[in-house]
């Protein structure tokens, strides 16, 4: 048996990492925890890839995994009760990376937490994004990626909605994976968070008591 969650992911023992998920919440253990112990299992996991010890089918599973133990997670978050609207915001992962697991726990903790979410998906255009904000004007976008290759798009889809002449009117938030302050700099992005509750709180800074 292994000691936590975070050994069961990294151990690819899909039904015992389901089981503790269960365990941990039924305990009263804090939702965002288990949350955090999920993408902790994943650096071992990408760090077992690296080394040649794990491959693709293992990163499959470990996203499978991950997302399940996010959907039992994610009915407990649900129930922190009534929350006002605070605005709108775009998000996606960016053009060229399908990683869609750590957007998609963000696009849910900005849902609970009162946000108007449009999620646009992955591997997405940067003209995408420019055509969702002229339409939906929204106060904030957030744009995911995992690949090093994605702070290229991050920084073309910056760019192209500065073209697009919308830049003054969104902030824009990048994070996802190694995303940091250099990507921040490197993107023209106006903030970077590492994970899903600083999206929340950048994006309640950036639209005020709405
Ligand atoms: C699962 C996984 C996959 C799955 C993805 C499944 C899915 N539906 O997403 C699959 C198998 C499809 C996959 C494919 C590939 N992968 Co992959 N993958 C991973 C793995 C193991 C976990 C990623 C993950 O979900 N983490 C957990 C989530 C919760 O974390 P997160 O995304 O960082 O999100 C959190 C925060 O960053 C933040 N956040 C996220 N987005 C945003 C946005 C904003 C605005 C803010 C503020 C915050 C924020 O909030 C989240 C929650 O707290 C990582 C290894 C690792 N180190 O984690 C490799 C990893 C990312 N993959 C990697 C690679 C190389 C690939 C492939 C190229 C492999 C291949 N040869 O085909 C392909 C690329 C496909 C593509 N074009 O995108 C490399 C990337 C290397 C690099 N630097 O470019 C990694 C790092 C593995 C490694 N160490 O080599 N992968």
């Amino acid at each position: 048996m292994p000691d936590t969650l975070v050994d069961a992911i990294a151990g690819m023992r899909e039904s015992e990492a389901l089981a503790l998920t269960q365990q941990m919440l039924d305990s009263g253990v804090d939702p965002l925890t288990i949350l955090d112990d999920g993408r902790a299992a994943m650096e071992i996991v990408g760090a077992r890839f690296e080394t040649g010890e794990y491959f693709i089918p293992e990163l499959i599973l470990a996203g499978e995994m991950l997302k399940q133990t996010s959907a039992l997670v994610k009915p407990r978050i649900q129930h922190v009760g009534e929350v006002k609207k605070h605005g709108k915001v775009v998000i996606g992962t960016v053009k060229g990376d399908i990683h869609n697991i750590g957007k998609d726990i963000v696009t849910f903790m900005l849902d609970v937490n009162g946000f108007e979410v449009y999620d646009l998906g992955v591997d997405v255009p940067a003209q995408t994004f420019v055509d969702k904000i002229a339409a939906v004007k929204p106060d904030a976008v957030a744009l995911s990626g995992f690949l090093t290759l994605a702070f290229d798009s991050m920084k073309e889809t910056v760019s192209a909605i500065k073209a697009a002449g919308l830049r003054d009117g969104v902030k824009i938030m990048v994070g996802g994976g190694t995303v940091d302050d250099h990507v921040r700099v490197y993107t023209g992005a106006d903030a970077f968070g590492q994970d899903a509750m600083v999206a929340v709180s950048l994006a309640k800074q950036w639209t005020g008591e709405k």
